[in-house]
């Protein structure tokens, strides 16, 4: 099994406190940024966008997690700041991007980590064709579009169906990313189940009480489950 890492959403993240919240995933060693960028048509909402990416870059040597619900994702990913250690989530479903293979061929030019985003209600056997030109996939575990939501119904037994798909095909070293409401109970599940990289955001760290509190509590959670 992979190590877990953890992701925070900073949608999620008080904007007026960001460089304090910072400050804070460095002190305790937070693996990843993750960033939800959306453009009003692939999802119902607007969020980051490029100028954040880039002040973020050069605020830390955290790596960007950057997760596109756009449309079109292979057009619009040459305005992105990413690059070495990053990674970069496109939407199997993303209008235009039927063939993602453009999408992921300019990701991995430029020495970042291409995945590939899968919606709850997308078969996860859809990922098949397309985990040998990336480094893993990132399920969605909620609908994407908003923070806050509850966990969709069934998610715990497509995380396990995904790892079973993947081991049996040989890529057993890949990682599964799990996004939406990965709480406290939950979050150990998933990890069970065989998710490595956790998204968490209002629903646990990002959420109430004090955040080196949350974080190490989080970590100590998937920990033990590792063994
Ligand atoms: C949703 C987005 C997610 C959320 C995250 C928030 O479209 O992709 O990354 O920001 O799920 O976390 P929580 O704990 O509020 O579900
Ligand atoms: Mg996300």
């Amino acid at each position: 099994m992979l190590r877990p890492a953890i992701s925070p959403s900073l949608m999620c993240a008080d904007i007026f406190r960001l460089g304090e919240i910072i400050d804070g995933f460095e002190k305790n060693s937070i693996e990843l940024l993750h960033i939800d960028v959306m453009d009003g048509e692939f999802v119902p909402n607007f969020c980051l966008g490029t100028d954040y990416c880039r002040r973020l870059k050069a605020a830390t040597d955290i790596p960007l997690d950057i997760h596109l619900m756009v449309s079109e994702p292979e057009n619009k990913l040459e305005a992105f700041p990413f690059g070495e250690g990053d990674m970069v989530s496109v939407h199997y479903e993303s209008v235009g991007s039927k063939n993602l293979a453009p999408s992921f061929e300019k990701i991995r030019k430029r020495g970042a980590k291409p995945f590939i985003a899968i919606n709850p209600d997308t078969p996860t056997e859809a990922v098949s064709d397309w985990l040998e030109m990336t480094d893993g996939v990132l399920l969605m575990t909620v609908y994407p579009g908003f923070a806050g939501q509850s966990m969709v119904e069934g998610s715990l037994e497509r995380i396990t169906a995904l790892r079973r798909l993947m081991d049996e095909n040989g890529y057993s070293e890949k990682s599964i990313e799990v996004d939406g409401n990965v709480n406290y109970e939950k979050a150990p599940l998933m990890r069970r189940a065989g998710a490595d990289i956790f998204v968490v955001g209002t629903s646990s760290i990002l959420g109430p009480g004090d955040l080196t509190d949350n974080i190490r509590k989080m970590r100590s959670l998937l920990d033990e489950v590792t063994g």
